[in-house]
């Protein structure tokens, strides 16, 4: 009871100021791993407080939670993990070093390319305007393969643009694969996985052609660009939208924001919680952009793939309940398919799952929107790894990421395409 208390108390305290910070001076990153339910339980109400950043909180047993801690709230922290001897491991001291290396890594290789390179750098993590600029350098240079589309404006007034990649044989109303990425602004990896992607199937035609026979793609590469900037900007481990929420916080969480099960559990209704699901169902306008996208495909898409990051996951419906839902084999499938790709090609071992039984239940994702809602029959969260003692893979280890991923999103793509 006390320590419930106690925990809710340090939430009040403390969870405005996580969203002011910019350098991360001091903050620690730990590694924990409970090794039984009573130990899964506590760490739940830690994370449940929302005083910590958890960047990923796995379900099963044996995978490691990792969390960073502001140095204000460490030797509390720490003290109740010794007190319910929960195993922990500190992987990062300063994460704001960590931080400070990445920014330079990323500012030295993205100066080094020189403007008039066509194809897009994968040694550093792109800002907005460049992957935008990317997608128009390909509709100009692959003009009857390659068409954009504006699907809507973010809050700031960025377009939403999608790409939708074809084999230029004119066939219209082919069946779809929607990928998207980019929901949580601070998972950078994730539109870099998109991008590798919308490379792979554009200027690597010859070798993909077999992936655009009976298929359209459809990549929705920065689904939340304002935050994505932000993080590059402002505060690298921002999450949300960046739409005024109330009068001293920001941003709704994109993927609690869909109308389905909406708010009924693994969502936040405090507006500065990381995890806040939007004052209505689709209250963010690139929710709305996804979501039209999403209906206009109903009857084509089969396959709905949104990256994210972190944590070597691949996900599928149900995000609310830890029921099945009744076709929970075929998406089994398909997401082992992506598993065994990935391992027998790296090593590289995911978890495969419903997220509420792999992870944990949040209702209003993007997910179970697709699946339940735009009747999308495949529809899987790829979460890709961290790679490092960050949250992020470093800058030089974007390529070597990208390419796995791409391994186990063609794989997925060959099971959809050879089953429906
Ligand atoms: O919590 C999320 O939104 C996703 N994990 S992340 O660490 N990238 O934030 C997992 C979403 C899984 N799907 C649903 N819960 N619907
Ligand atoms: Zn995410």
């Amino acid at each position: 009871m006390f320590f419930k208390l106690f925990i809710a108390a340090a939430a009040l305290c403390c969870t405005a100021v996580l969203a002011e910070v910019t350098s991360y001076e001091g903050y620690k990153i730990y590694d924990i791993k409970p090794q039984n339910a009573a130990q899964q339980e506590i760490l739940q109400q830690l994370a449940e407080s929302e005083t910590y950043d958890f960047f990923t909180q796995p379900r099963v047993l044996g995978l490691a939670a990792r969390v960073m801690v502001a140095p204000e709230e460490q030797s509390v922290f720490e003290q109740t993990l010794q007190a319910s001897e929960i195993e922990y491991q500190i992987i990062n001291e300063n994460f704001g070093e960590t931080v400070a290396t990445e920014r330079m890594q990323n500012n030295f290789f993205r100066n080094l390319r020189s403007s008039n390179e066509r194809s897009i750098s994968f040694s550093a993590y792109q800002r907005y305007e460049a992957i935008d600029a990317y997608l128009k350098q390909l509709a100009a240079d692959y003009p009857s393969r390659v068409f954009l589309k504006t699907i809507g404006k973010s809050y700031e007034g960025r377009a939403l643009r999608t790409i939708t990649i074809t084999n230029g044989d004119g066939v219209s109303n082919k069946k779809v694969i929607l990928l998207d990425a980019g929901i949580h602004a601070r998972e950078w990896i994730a539109p870099a996985g998109a991008l590798y992607v919308i490379q792979q199937l554009v200027e690597n035609f010859a070798e993909n052609a077999h992936l655009l026979q009976t298929y359209d793609w459809v990549i929705l590469p920065v689904v939340n660009p304002d935050g994505y900037e932000y993080t590059h900007t402002t505060t690298r481990m921002w999450r949300k939208t960046r739409k005024p929420v109330s009068t001293n916080c920001y941003g709704t969480d994109g993927n609690r924001n869909f109308d389905f099960h909406w708010g009924e559990v693994g969502a936040s209704s405090y507006t500065c919680s990381d995890t806040f699901r939007g004052r209505t169902a689709f209250s963010e306008p690139e929710t709305q952009a996804l979501r039209d996208l999403m209906h206009t495909l109903t009857g084509r898409a089969t396959f709905y793939l949104t990256l994210h990051s972190y944590g070597n996951y691949l996900l599928y419906p149900w995000g609310w309940t830890s029921d099945l839902p009744d076709t929970w084999r075929a998406l089994d499938e398909v997401a082992q398919a992506g598993y065994d790709a990935i391992k027998a090609a790296t090593g590289t071992v995911y978890s495969v799952g419903s997220s509420t039984n792999v992870l944990y239940a949040a209702a209003g994702g993007s997910d179970d929107y697709a699946f339940a809602a735009a009747k999308i029959p495949i529809s899987i969260t790829m979460e890709l790894p961290a790679a490092g003692n960050g949250f992020n893979p470093a800058p030089t280890r974007i390529l070597e990421l990208v390419s796995e991923t791409w391994i186990g999103i063609k794989a997925m793509a060959e099971k959809v395409i050879e089953s429906y």
